[in-house]
């Protein structure tokens, strides 16, 4: 894509911003970088990167010209698509990118991509890992917390970029096109800035829109709407399941993961040789090695990580056990559907931290997952109230919940209330902004709050 000629806004100062208008200064194209928080001090924001010392930096509400003056915004992904400040701009016939698209005016090699409502950062890591172990020069990039926008200008031909999308990236895109994609599950989440789960599934299903018959797209057998969604796709399906033999795809038959290509059926590896445990977590690995053998990886080579490979920070991850109580840091269970694996996963009582940032979901299939697991629900955060008044309705006992104010008192309400042989889990459901810069940061404090009970 020729860039040239062109002048670029870049919105939000985030670590999507800076990236952003790092590779745009880097290549000589004119930018200028806003934020409407005028809070900001563009001392520190200049100070985020050298390269960013030229450059002019505005704050606070976008100064009337600047549209008429720019042609090309690149929205962090964070940044409504409908926001009043992006609406005057594609008024004014400015056109309205995103990080994404940015990368791949950039980007030399092949793509593979990742979207689904959960297990993208599971997959994502792991198929990084497989295409490293198989020699490929990889790129591992997006939602999973490294702009795409960062790397996308080192690629070669040679180069796989492997890339975590999220629903608020493919609002943005336009000829994004990757050789192989994935949609690994639908389920609601974000409801508050895609309105409708329509919408939002409509979004995710955007990262195929512009393959072609000879790539690749992987898709869930088990969710009903992507199976019927597969009617449409011009790549090449690749379905998994969980729950079913396919005739064509990778499929759990008992307790092995089979793949079925071309007509012949080849054992993949048993899941009980793998690290990673759940239902929810075969299928990331069912979906990362179909993902890997269609740009023509070994399943020799697939099987070697699949054994090894432990997980993501954040994501079930065990903590520790003090006093015979197991702690589980799941901060990345930032919706309902993902929050239900990670007590689903649980074989012990449990002591669970709820609660966060609302973003209009519900948490009635959540409470039911509980199935009497749950022996104290611990709440915080703007949801605590609606969880409480949800899990109330359901019938689970008023007297075994408890809100708290911030993560330290939950993590020792939690320590008064378990008895050796529990577990407490951490798994919002919610976002947790508000609270916390992100997940990470509330999944770090969760961890740092258990290692002080040691001392
Ligand atoms: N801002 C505005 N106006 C707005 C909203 C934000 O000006 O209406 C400004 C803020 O003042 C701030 C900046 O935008 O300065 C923040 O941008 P951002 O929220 O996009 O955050 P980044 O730090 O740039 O991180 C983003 C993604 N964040 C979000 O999608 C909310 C990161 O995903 C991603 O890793 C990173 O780019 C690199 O691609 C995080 C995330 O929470 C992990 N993703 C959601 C999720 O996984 O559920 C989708």
């Amino acid at each position: 894509m020729n860039l040239s000629g062109k002048k670029f806004l870049v919105a939000g100062t985030g670590i999507s911003g800076i990236a952003a208008a790092e590779l745009l200064v880097k290549h000589h194209i004119p930018v200028v970088l806003y934020d409407e928080n005028s809070q900001q001090k563009e001392e520190e924001i200049r100070g985020k990167s050298p390269v960013l010392q030229e450059i002019a930096i505005l704050l606070g509400e976008l100064p009337e010209h600047i549209p008429e003056e720019y042609d090309i915004a690149v929205l962090s992904p964070g940044i409504p698509t409908d926001a009043p400040f992006v609406e005057r701009m594609r008024a004014k016939g400015m056109e309205i990118w995103g990080e994404i698209e940015l990368a791949c005016a950039f980007e030399r090699g092949r793509i593979l991509a990742i979207t689904g409502t959960n297990g993208k950062t599971t997959t994502t890591s792991l198929l990084g890992e497989i295409l490293k172990h198989a020699g490929l020069d990889v790129k591992v990039v997006g939602n999973i917390g490294v702009p795409y926008t960062g790397l996308a200008a080192d690629t070669r031909e040679e180069s796989v970029t492997v890339a975590e999308i999220s629903s608020f990236q493919l609002e943005t895109i336009h000829e994004f096109c990757p050789q192989v994609s994935a949609i690994l599950n639908l389920t609601p989440d974000h409801l508050n800035r895609h309105y409708t789960m329509e919408n939002y599934c409509r979004i995710k299903e955007r990262i195929t829109e512009n393959q072609k018959e000879d790539q690749f797209c992987v898709l869930n057998y088990e969710d009903e709407r992507l199976r019927k969604f597969s009617e449409q796709v011009k790549a090449r399906v690749i379905f998994f399941s969980s729950k079913r033999k396919l005739e064509e795809g990778y499929y759990l038959e008992g307790e092995t993961i089979v793949q079925a290509w071309n007509g012949i059926r080849t054992p993949l590896c048993g899941i009980g040789e793998l690290q990673l445990l759940g239902n929810h977590n075969y299928e990331n690995v069912m979906a990362a090695a179909a993902m890997a053998a269609a740009v023509g990886v070994s399943l020799e080579k697939i099987k070697e990580v699949l054994v090894t490979f432990t997980g993501v920070a954040h994501r079930i991850e065990y903590v520790g056990m003090k006093k015979g109580v197991r702690f589980y840091n799941d901060s990345k269970g930032t919706n309902p559907d993902a929050a239900i694996q990670a007590v689903r996963a649980m074989k012990w009582p449990v002591l669970l931290i709820g609660g966060g940032y609302d973003k209009d979901s519900e948490y009635d299939e959540w409470i039911h997952a509980f199935e009497g697991k749950v022996k104290k629900l611990v709440l915080l955060g703007a949801t605590r109230e609606k969880i409480r008044d949800t899990a109330v309705r359901l019938g689970y006992p008023e007297q075994d919940i408890i809100l708290t104010d911030s993560l330290q008192e939950a993590v020792s309400t939690c320590v008064d209330y378990a008895d050796t042989g529990d577990a407490v889990l951490l798994s919002p459901a919610c976002a947790s902004w508000g609270m916390f810069r992100n997940y990470e940061e509330r999944g770090d404090m969760f961890r740092e709050l258990v290692k002080a009970l040691e001392r």
